[in-house]
């Protein structure tokens, strides 16, 4: 039986507020935080819920809005094994969280438990986590008045980022198991990359220091600690770390602000000298972008894209190397929102997969490779290696010197890669041993394949569920008509590519362009944005 009279009393004290629509999109519940205090008690129940269906296994609940603007918040809902919140019951969350009164929430309960097979006797754990937002507290409160009425027992992981989230709900529910994550806590975390790190760069000539743009969020707090557990191996200046600072996170600074201005965060002006690496961390420290002035001080932006051409290459001559190339098969998945330039250069040298935009997407196409590096442009991603391709490894017996090096390297990638989400520090620390093995600095980097000029633009539309999509978003099957323009439009540009698809996140229709010449790229956007409007 559910606990119907504790739902009720606490539920009442959490009303839904009438007129507004909740929906779970692509990355959990995110609007204005002042609106989501009924989601956050109800997603506290449905986590509770979702843990009795897996026998009592922790559930994880992030509240955070990622890179959206400091008043913005959301939440989202982590499986046993670490990964997103499993599809079917991303519908049941948004039914949950619409339900007008108490009672409607009450019957619509009621319904999951039934149609879901919910054993309720079965006990609930819920580990949570929020990030720097103001409006985070207040939230957090209401998630754990949720975990109270439903009676899941909580685990208050304070302040950190999302990544450090997935890792502590799959170390929890893989504790004492051969299956072993990891210490489950953020110092177990940070210690088992530091040493993976370590490992893997010791006796190479020692880094540079890299400048690291925190967005005046948690991942200032993060990497204060990672770098703690680094033991000097790589110097970081954590730049915009200002996390008390109100209306400051994300603003200016960031992935994201550094991937779609395609400059330069205006607070590093006088901090980046010609040369050096830099790179942003977004507001929840899942994505990471990177970047350097090359020697006349222009900008160069070295993306998700850059980096999975990056990693790929070096795991593959890893995999060579130790002499594993019949057995283990690197592959890469990208999305439509890919350079063209990158997607040309990885094809030339792995298989590609594209799909549509959502790191779900992503991480279940790349499970599909032994080794599968998937990141978006936006700089989110990482690289899984299948449970057998790890099996394999550990089982190897190397037969020179060389392959037993390279072997290790590649033991220490899986120990260093966050194979649950992609994580901005761990993805930083790949790059940087990348980097320190190939002796490259962000020139050599950036010169394996060439940018095309690109232009993402936002339009806002009467009805974006209008708009829909086929062929991993590359075209548009409605409104009708509106795709034979965009061809016809796209045709009359050198290496002309545009494609139009709704926000998954946003109330907004993207329109995506790039060509070979930048002011053409810029030009094909607006155009076909100017159909789609
Ligand atoms: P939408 O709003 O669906 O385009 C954005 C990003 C995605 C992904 C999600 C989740 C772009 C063009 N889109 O999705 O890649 O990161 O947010 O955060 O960057
Ligand atoms: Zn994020």
């Amino acid at each position: 039986q559910l606990p119907i009279e504790s739902i009720r009393s606490l539920s009442d004290t959490h009303p839904k507020p009438p007129h507004i629509r909740f929906q779970y999109g692509t990355a959990g519940f995110r609007t204005l935080g002042s609106t989501l205090d009924s989601v956050l008690f109800r997603v506290g129940v449905i986590a509770g819920l979702r843990s009795k269906k897996f026998d009592g296994q922790t559930i994880g609940v992030m509240v955070t809005a990622s890179h959206n603007p400091e008043q913005d918040n959301g939440v989202k809902i982590v499986d046993p094994r670490g990964e997103m919140l499993e599809a079917a019951w991303e519908a049941h969350a948004t039914t949950l969280s619409n339900a007008p009164t108490t009672n409607d929430f009450l019957e619509a309960l009621d319904a999951l438990v039934r149609t879901t097979k919910i054993d309720l006797s079965k006990p609930a754990r819920v580990v949570y986590a929020r990030d720097t937002r103001p409006s985070g507290v207040a939230l957090v409160s209401a998630l754990e008045d949720g975990l109270s009425a439903i009676g899941a027992e909580g685990r208050n992981a304070g302040v950190t980022t999302t990544p450090v989230l997935h890792y502590l709900v799959k170390a929890i529910n893989t504790k004492d198991t051969p299956e072993s994550y990891g210490e489950d806590s953020e110092d177990g975390y940070f210690q088992k990359l530091g040493s993976a790190f370590q490992s893997l760069v010791s006796g190479r000539q020692p880094l540079e220091p890299l400048l690291v743009d925190c967005a005046n969020g948690v991942g200032a707090l993060a990497a204060l600690s990672l770098s703690g557990c680094l033991g000097g191996s790589l110097p970081l200046i954590l730049e915009n770390t200002a996390i008390q600072s109100p209306g400051a996170l994300n603003n200016a600074c960031g992935a994201d602000y550094v991937k779609t201005m395609q400059r330069l965060p205006p607070s590093l002006a006088d901090r980046l000298k010609p040369g050096q690496r830099a790179c942003s961390l977004d507001g929840d420290a899942d994505r990471l972008i990177y970047y350097y002035l090359d020697e006349r001080g222009i900008f160069r932006l070295l993306d998700g894209d850059k980096i999975a051409a990056l990693v790929a290459a070096f795991i593959v001559d890893l995999v060579k190397s130790a002499g594993l190339e019949n057995e283990v098969k690197v592959g890469v998945v990208q999305t439509a929102y890919a350079n063209g330039a990158s997607t040309k250069y990885l094809s030339g040298r792995l298989p590609v997969k594209c799909v549509a935009t959502g790191v779900k997407h992503l991480h279940h196409a790349a499970e599909h490779f032994n080794v599968g590096v998937y990141f978006e442009a936006n700089g989110h991603g990482t690289v899984l290696f299948s449970p057998a391709t790890q099996a394999k490894l550990a089982a190897h017996q190397p037969s020179t010197p060389a392959q037993s090096t390279a072997l290790n390297h590649l033991m220490n990638l899986t120990r260093l890669i966050n194979q649950t989400v992609g994580d901005a520090l761990s993805d930083m620390l790949l790059v940087e041993a990348v980097l320190a093995h190939r002796s490259y600095t962000g020139v050599e980097w950036d010169s394996l394949y060439v940018d095309l000029p690109n232009r993402l633009v936002k339009v806002v539309v009467q009805d974006r569920n209008a708009f829909r999509t086929e062929n991993a978003e590359r075209r548009l099957v409605s409104p009708p008509a509106l795709q034979a323009k965009i061809d016809e439009l796209v045709r009359r540009y050198d290496g002309g590519r545009s494609f139009v698809r709704p926000s998954g996140t946003e109330d907004v229709v993207r329109v995506y362009a790039e060509a070979v010449v930048r002011s053409q790229a810029d030009e094909l956007a607006f155009r076909v944005a100017g159909l789609v409007y």
